[in-house]
């Protein structure tokens, strides 16, 4: 089914993430008995959700875990660590002091000391979203890297934690999970952040913690929209919308184009691709979910994508530079046919951690400043001392706080 823009344009401008009454309650009850029994109601979750209690996974099974991976399996995290580490530091991580009139203004930047990487189980064992968020924190000189993932954790998700150089791996998942994590338990420590993606609950869970810690954001189901001129090959569309919609039902695969006859060109190999495909049963419910969009023109297709603000945004351009000046709203943006998003989920080098639902339109994909907080400094001399106090007290006086006023007047 091949949609006009016009009906495409109020839902594109219309989303953003929901949040379910039911899952809210639930989590909310999850919540409160971790922070007040602490390990008791976490292990008493884990066994009725999960079916295990929580236990640490000691780092002599991570590196078993890794050393029974085939090796090319291993070359291949391995690559993919180095890459993500290569990209991260090429994030400029330096603060800044400056002198001003005999004093100094400046920045202090410093690594979050501790911080919680949840790691769902599901469906896919998502080895890659453990690297995704690990390395970047590493980078950045996180203290200490903790990971949470559902019981039992999959032996591949072990050995990238070996990989990646985390700190500790805790088998626990769900709100139970994030509760852990934000207050603590005799058993886990209390992180400073919670990042990396999960199921409802786990989002739910998140949300409602945020403040007690810090969030890298809120993850929906994942979406990727592909703007195309004819250039662009069917074969590798097709396959590129699969792979975005083999993820789950939810997510949302969408394809925007001018031209008519590539869009149905597409149509049918998916329908050919579809099969033979192991997950076509959830790829297909997906497909439904997203779906190919003729535009006027390229201009139209790029208005569009801004106001969908895509997780993932590909350009599958004959010349897809000079289009990067349109790109307003992307969690990440992936140039020509062949920087397939599929790419960027493992081994291009960017977190695949990128914002989803819309939230694009206020945050990027995940970087190294994530895991950094900005400290302003202040040190005036005493000749600005002097000067800026009694304009300091005058603005104090406007806001009726006397007290403000007089600690300025002393040092005029
Ligand atoms: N495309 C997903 C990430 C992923 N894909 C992991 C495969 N493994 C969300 O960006
Ligand atoms: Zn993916």
């Amino acid at each position: 089914m091949i949609y006009q823009a016009d009906e495409v344009r109020a839902r594109f401008a219309r989303r953003g993430l929901s949040f379910d009454p039911t899952v809210e309650e639930i989590v909310r009850g999850i919540l409160t008995a971790v922070r007040e029994e602490g390990d008791a109601a976490l292990d008493r979750f884990s066994l009725d959700l999960d079916g295990h209690p929580v236990e640490e996974v000691p780092k002599r099974l991570w590196r078993e875990a890794y050393e029974d991976l085939d090796e090319e399996l291993r070359d291949a995290l391995e690559t993919a660590k180095e890459r993500i580490e290569a990209f991260y530091r090429e994030e400029a991580k330096g603060g800044f002091l400056k002198a001003e009139a005999g004093g100094v203004l400046g920045q202090l930047v410093r690594p979050l000391s501790r911080v919680g990487v949840y790691v769902p189980g599901g469906s896919a064992p998502l080895l890659s979203s453990l690297l995704m968020s690990v390395v970047p924190a590493k980078v950045a000189g996180v203290g200490e890297v903790i990971v949470a993932s559902p019981p039992r954790v999959h032996p591949g998700v072990l050995a990238a934690a070996w990989v990646a150089g985390v700190d500790r791996l805790y088998a626990m998942g769900g709100a139970q999970a994030i509760a852990a994590l934000a207050f603590g338990t005799e058993r886990v420590p209390r992180v400073d952040k919670i990042v990396g993606p999960g199921n409802a609950y786990v989002v739910a869970a998140k949300r409602q913690v945020y403040g007690v810690v810090g969030l890298d954001g809120l993850a929906g189901p994942t979406e990727t929209l592909i703007v195309a001129d004819g250039s662009a090959s069917p074969r590798l569309l097709a396959a590129d919308l699969l792979a975005q919609a083999e993820h789950g039902p939810d997510s949302e695969p969408w394809l925007l184009s001018p031209d008519r006859a590539l869009l149905e060109r597409v149509e049918a190999e998916l329908f050919r691709q579809l099969e033979g495909l192991p997950r076509a049963e959830v790829a297909k419910r997906a497909l439904e979910k997203g779906g190919l969009v003729l535009t006027r023109d390229l201009e139209e297709a790029l208005d569009l994508a801004n106001l969908y603000a895509p997780e993932h945004l590909c350009l599958a351009l004959a010349d897809p530079l000079p289009w990067l000046g349109r790109v307003q709203n992307a969690g990440g943006v992936f140039l020509g046919e062949g920087s397939a998003e599929a790419l960027g989920d493992y081994i291009a080098g960017p977190s695949h951690v990128m914002p989803t639902s819309g939230t694009a339109r206020f945050q990027g994909g995940l970087a190294l400043r994530d895991f950094l907080k900005v400290i302003p400094v202040v040190g005036l001399s005493e000749k600005a001392v002097r000067e800026l106090s009694a304009k300091g007290a005058l603005l104090a006086r406007a806001e009726g706080l006397e007290g403000h006023a007089r600690a300025l007047d002393l040092r005029r």
